[in-house]
């Protein structure tokens, strides 16, 4: 397939630093999810174990994009991530927080594609704006759910049980193996009991 370079390489780069950052983001989940399970909360480990899938969704979509509109994905070293935290609240509370950061981080990545009069890349990154408000309202109930909880073990295991609810899902439209069909039973997400 014949692609046309649409991306400036200015884009392209701030692109692949973002796709570096949700990889990040997925890495700090998953390290969240660990230290979970070493706490025997195999709920609130479900939690983050999805929202770390997520996070890898993001990143190879960003990833996908640069490569659709031209460029060359870049990989770059992925920061090591907190290995432990105070309680479950200080958890939630930083995953919040991070949530934060990284609607500025895509806000400032829409003020480059203004900057270099990149329409396409301002509309594909108008997903992760959306996605960022959702995330901000989830992580925030969730570190309130947290909060309430507190030490009370009742609570905490009715908790656990709550988020272990949590189930992953594709994004519709988002191929995450687009050069063939793979095998049954590839999912992510899948977690045994
Ligand atoms: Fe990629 O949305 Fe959270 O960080």
């Amino acid at each position: 397939m014949m692609v046309i370079l649409m991306l400036s390489e200015k884009m392209t780069e701030a692109l692949n630093g973002q796709a570096n950052r949700e990889l990040y983001s997925s890495y700090l989940y998953l390290s969240m999810s660990a230290y979970f399970e070493s706490l025997g909360l195999r709920g609130f480990a479900n939690w983050m174990r999805v929202q770390a899938g997520e996070e890898l969704v993001h990143g190879m979509k960003m990833y996908d994009y640069v490569i659709s509109a031209g460029g060359r994905g870049r990989m770059q070293a992925i920061e090591a991530p907190q290995f432990v935290w105070a309680s479950p609240v200080e958890a939630f509370q930083a995953v919040y927080n991070h949530e934060r950061v990284v609607t500025g981080l895509i806000k400032a990545l829409v003020g480059v594609a203004i900057s270099e009069k990149d329409k396409t890349t301002e509309n594909f990154l108008q997903w992760y704006l959306d996605e960022q408000v959702e995330e901000e309202e989830s992580s925030d109930m969730v570190l309130n759910k947290a909060k309430t909880v507190g030490s009370d073990p009742r609570a905490l295991a009715a908790a656990d049980k709550e988020l272990g609810q949590r189930r992953f899902k594709f994004p519709s439209g988002f191929d995450m193996f687009p050069y063939g069909r793979q095998p049954e039973g590839t999912t992510i997400g899948s977690l045994k009991k």
